[in-house]
């Protein structure tokens, strides 16, 4: 079954100039782009986006990363989209992350990890709803 993911180029991949390469890794792993689109998150967007960390001693820092530059967030799909942007992206530190991941080839550290991949379909369009209006996402017939 064909399902979406959500995911963020963090500001340390687009400020190196990454966005182009991650964006070719995943068109080549078969994904499609339903939406895209460049947002610099607010200290509020941020901090809604990863309220479940709140309190969390990297919290902080966190929110501070994430604003600290723009972003592109993104609609794909693919066959088990979810999971499958996970093996992709690699895991959360950089230095766990398997050869030919997203981030073990971008990360800079576990905070400024490069990208966000969505861990569950219910988590994917509830993460990408705070960025999309329902007109701005294609479905497949349009964009093959
Ligand atoms: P992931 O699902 O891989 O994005 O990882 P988490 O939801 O566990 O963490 C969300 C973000 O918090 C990570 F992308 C990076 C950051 N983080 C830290 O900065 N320090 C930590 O110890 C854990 C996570």
């Amino acid at each position: 079954m064909t399902n979406r993911t959500f995911t963020i180029i963090k500001p340390n991949a687009v400020a190196a100039g990454n966005t182009g390469k991650i964006l070719d890794m995943i068109l080549n792993a078969g994904f499609k782009i339903r939406a895209l689109k460049m947002v610099f998150m607010s200290r509020n967007e941020a901090t809604r986006f990863y309220a479940i960390h709140q309190g969390k001693p990297f919290f902080a820092d966190l929110v501070e990363f994430m604003t600290s530059g723009p972003v592109i967030v993104g609609i794909l799909e693919k066959e088990n989209a979810v999971a499958a942007l996970r093996e992709l992206v690699g895991n959360t530190d950089p230095a766990k992350a398997a050869e030919g991941t997203i981030r073990r080839m971008f990360a800079d550290s576990l905070t400024r990890n490069a990208i966000h991949a969505s861990d569950s379909d219910e988590n994917a369009q509830q993460e990408w709803s705070q960025f999309f209006k329902p007109k701005e996402i294609m479905v497949a017939d349009y964009c093959l």
